[in-house]
């Protein structure tokens, strides 16, 4: 099973090139000389010990900054395609292969100023090959700056991502930008989205934690997604296809009813029809938001539109709710309860779970047929 909280919580920042090299150097030239007698020998053993320390400096940062990346190809999906879109997984794999490359060229750099410091018996030449070796790491270390600077700045992205919970049902909240999504979050979840007036108010994945009556359900906050080929969306909206096809398992699609001219609803139904086709393994719901700002014709429009299109069953209730006045949300909510457990009671999904959803003194009697079908 995955590991629940975000892989990229534990990366190091790296210094920039120059900042490493004055580290680097600072603490090589703090270095005392050995007591050996021979003058030539102390000279020879402070020179090589200055060279490996700046060797070692750079070393120990980048074999850290290395190590505190988790293994790419074994990150929860979610978090692999979250990187890909936000960041580039090769740019991000070549990064890092180019950082972790260095680490046998310094090596040499130091064993071939070395060999060289020992065949030699010129003090004036040993000061001068350890300058050499010392130029010769600033160097490399300069033309790894961009790398450095990408890294730098990938982290900023990639500690930011959510943390969830994968043993806790999920429900992913989709739709037009500006249809409703954070409100319905803030109201009804310990997620605190901002909620505005403008589209795309909402830019990346945001969780909110809402106990149902017996289970703890995890709601997405997501970016509303336009009507447009996959191919023109951009990484705002993607953000939203990743949780509905990695995190999902319900989908909960908020119609925004004051959309409701023909080609403003066309573009929603075209929506959910792309979403229920190419991304949806999970259940899927319909649900109408701002219930307050519409009529009944409008209501009736939709619905209309909703049966036309086969996406409800001619005498599915739909669910209506607002966020203002809370109406229609203990609607929602129970629906939500529902269809989780049933997906619950059904799949395998939550089999391994390491504690039970549900308490042990909650479980139904054993005769209750329910029980013969769960899967615990
Ligand atoms: N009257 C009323 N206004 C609502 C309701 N829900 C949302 N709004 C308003 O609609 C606007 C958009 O709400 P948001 O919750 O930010 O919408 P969103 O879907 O998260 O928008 P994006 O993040 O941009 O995709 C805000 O001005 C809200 O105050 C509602 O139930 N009733
Ligand atoms: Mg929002």
């Amino acid at each position: 099973m995955y590991n629940s909280s975000n892989p990229f919580d534990f990366i190091k920042t790296i210094e920039s090139s120059e900042k490493l090299i004055d580290i680097a150097f600072n603490k090589a030239m703090k270095i005392k000389p050995s007591n050996a007698r021979e003058y030539l020998e102390r000279k020879k053993t402070l020179e090589m010990n200055r060279i490996n320390t700046v060797g070692n400096v750079i070393v120990d940062r980048i074999t850290n900054l290395i190590e505190s990346f988790p293994s790419l190809n074994l990150i929860h999906p979610f978090y692999y395609e979250l990187t890909d879109i936000l960041v580039g997984i090769d740019k991000l794999k070549e990064a890092i292969g180019r950082v972790h490359g260095i680490n046998d060229h310094i090596r040499s750099i130091a064993q071939e100023l070395n060999d060289q410091i020992l065949g030699s018996n010129n003090p004036k030449e040993i000061t001068q090959l350890r300058k050499i070796a010392f130029g010769r790491y600033a160097s490399f270390i300069k033309k790894l700056e961009n790398t450095f600077s990408f890294l730098n700045s990938s982290k900023q992205i990639l500690i930011n991502f959510p943390g969830f919970d994968p043993t806790s049902p999920t429900v992913v909240i989709t739709g037009i930008p500006n249809a409703g999504k954070s409100s319905f979050i803030r109201q009804s979840t310990s997620g605190k989205p901002q909620v505005a007036s403008y589209p795309f108010t909402t830019k990346k994945l945001l969780f909110g934690h809402r106990k149902v009556n017996l289970l703890s359900i995890q709601f997405v906050d997501t970016p509303g997604i336009l009507d447009r080929p996959l191919s023109e969306r951009n990484s705002i909206e993607k953000q939203a296809l990743i949780a509905i096809r990695h995190l999902a398992d319900l989908i909960l699609f908020f119609i925004d009813p004051l959309k409701n001219d023909n080609e403003s609803l066309n573009a929603q139904l075209n929506l959910i029809r792309e979403i229920k086709q190419f991304y949806a393994s999970s259940e899927f719901k319909v649900a109408i938001s701002k219930s307050d700002l519409v009529g009944s014709e409008i209501v009736d429009k939709i619905q209309h539109q909703l049966v036309l299109e086969n996406i409800i069953a001619d005498n599915e209730r739909l669910i209506l709710f607002n966020s203002n006045s809370k109406e229609g949300i203990t609607d929602l909510i129970d629906f939500v309860e529902k269809t989780i457990m049933q997906k619950i009671i059904k799949s395998n999904k939550f089999k391994q779970l390491s504690k039970p959803i549900i308490a042990e003194d909650q479980l139904p009697i054993e005769d209750d047929p329910i029980w013969e079908q769960r899967e615990y």
